[in-house]
């Protein structure tokens, strides 16, 4: 031990650890690598220290578990019972399933635009949260005993979780896929990783949080102006600086800076998912920005073009197949048309976080099972007029086909769906994820046995 780090004795090694790695940890800290102090040193704001960093650290702690909640919810919305959430194979990383319900409507939207959302929102913290600890990145030495190794080990996790979850989410909202692998499965395993690792800092930590946030009363912190700005006392992590520099600016005004932020990033990301001029302050979504025009404006996920999706594919020439129970059905739009028609309002929510709501226009999921000759449907496998493509297809519960707003929507608005919408026909179910509205319906095999 130096005796030049306050916190060093609470963190001496342990005295009944094996010889070796204790030695180990003594030489580490004889043979500090040439500057490794002097950087240490240079991290000299007044302003760090476990009341701060506990701030920022309570703050991450009510909005984290609602991001990864909202995150695994988004999982079972897309009916991981038929194979279809992504990634496929998650052995037993798997949630526990249940039906995903039709009930309230809004449902998705609110989960997967919470999810999007905070999650942007937060970045500011994180950062912040990292700054107030980063000179712990430079302590030496690194370790000093094992039960710290491992402690680190589960920080580089946490951190290092955080950051690809961040990259990987934000990239995906961007559409920018400069990925190497799939968006799914990298953002869902590194999800469980992230999970892990903050589920255990947060039993390491919490007692340390409560007492740092204790120890000064947040109103009174938050008059204080720079110049009244002291460093907290040394504390055994070796959050404050040993020579903090003078105050430039107040907790408050750090705490002010931050949180601005958040809202700023925020600002720039609801009106991806609200509807009217709002949604052009979306600044940071692409795709859920575009306003569009007249009665079919709203965004399309995927246009027809890309799609591979033909006007002449879409023309007179359509036809619907309906097939349950070894027996197909054909209709034309005309006929489609004849039928019942119902109206609902109804959002379409993309995981990418953008949503609206509009009025859609069409014949009953339900009537077209009974048309079918399938009354009580156990789930219907909807496929596009895409050949190829990760959407082209869906698998819908019992309750997606049942529900009375379950359309198969021919129009929108009152006009028929734009060709990017869908036209001929579209899946429209409520609180049903919007990448499972399949667009260009050309056939619909409803199955009357679970698993089917
Ligand atoms: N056939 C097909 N249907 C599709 C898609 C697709 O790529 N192909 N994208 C889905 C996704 S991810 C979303 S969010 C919605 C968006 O619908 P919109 O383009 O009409 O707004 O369509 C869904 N339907
Ligand atoms: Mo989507």
């Amino acid at each position: 031990m130096t005796g030049r780090d306050p916190g060093a004795a609470d963190r001496g090694t342990a005295r009944d650890a094996p010889a070796f790695p204790r030695r180990l940890w003594r030489a580490l800290d004889r043979h500090p690598p040439p500057g490794a102090l002097a950087v240490g040193r240079r991290w000299r704001s007044p302003l760090r220290g476990p009341w701060l960093t506990s701030v920022f650290g309570l703050v991450l702690l009510i909005g984290l578990p609602i991001v990864i909640i909202t995150g695994l919810l988004d999982y079972a919305a897309y009916g991981p019972q038929f194979g279809q959430a992504l990634p496929r194979d998650v052995g037993w990383l798997r949630p526990p399933p249940f039906e995903w319900p039709t009930r309230p409507d809004w449902l998705f939207r609110v989960s997967q635009g919470l999810h999007v959302i905070l999650g942007i929102v937060l970045v500011p913290v994180v950062l912040a949260k990292l700054w107030s600890v980063i000179p712990k990145l430079f302590a030496w030495p690194p370790v000093r005993s094992t039960a710290q190794l491992l402690e680190r080990l589960s920080l580089l996790l946490l951190v290092g979780g955080i950051l690809f979850q961040i990259a990987t989410g934000l990239l995906n909202v961007q559409y920018a896929y400069l990925f190497g692998f799939d968006f799914y499965t990298a953002h869902y395993f590194g999800g469980w990783v992230f999970i892990a690792a903050f589920v255990s800092h947060v039993a390491l930590k919490l007692p340390r949080m409560i007492s740092a946030l204790r120890s000064r009363p947040f109103l009174a912190e938050l008059r204080q102006g720079p110049d009244d700005t002291r460093p907290e006392p040394p504390d055994p992590d070796g959050l404050v600086a040993p020579r903090p520099g003078p105050a430039t600016v107040s907790r408050r005004g750090a705490l002010t800076l931050v949180g601005g932020l958040s809202l700023l990033l925020g600002g720039l990301t609801v009106g991806q998912t609200t509807d009217g001029p709002l949604r052009r302050t979306a600044l940071l979504m692409p795709r859920g920005r575009q306003p569009g025009t007249g009665p079919n404006g709203f965004p399309v996920n995927r246009s027809a073009a890309a799609a591979g999706v033909t006007q002449e594919r879409t023309g007179p020439g359509w036809r619907l197949t309906l097939a349950a129970a070894g027996r197909t059905v054909t209709l034309d739009r005309q006929q489609l048309l004849a039928l019942p028609q119902h109206t609902a309002t109804l959002p379409i929510a993309c995981v990418e976080g953008w949503s609206t709501r509009q009025t859609w226009t069409g014949v009953r999921l339900r009537d077209l099972a009974a048309i079918a000759g399938a009354g009580e449907p156990a789930s219907a496998l909807v496929r596009s007029l895409e050949r190829a493509g990760l959407f082209n297809q869906a698998q819908l519960q019992s309750n997606q086909i049942l529900g009375p707003d379950s359309l198969l929507a021919l129009k929108v608005n009152g006009v028929d769906l734009a060709l990017d919408h869908g036209y001929p026909a579209r899946v429209i179910v409520p609180a049903l994820p919007g990448v499972h509205c399949t667009k260009w319906v050309a056939t619909i095999d409803f199955r009357t046995t679970a698993g089917g």
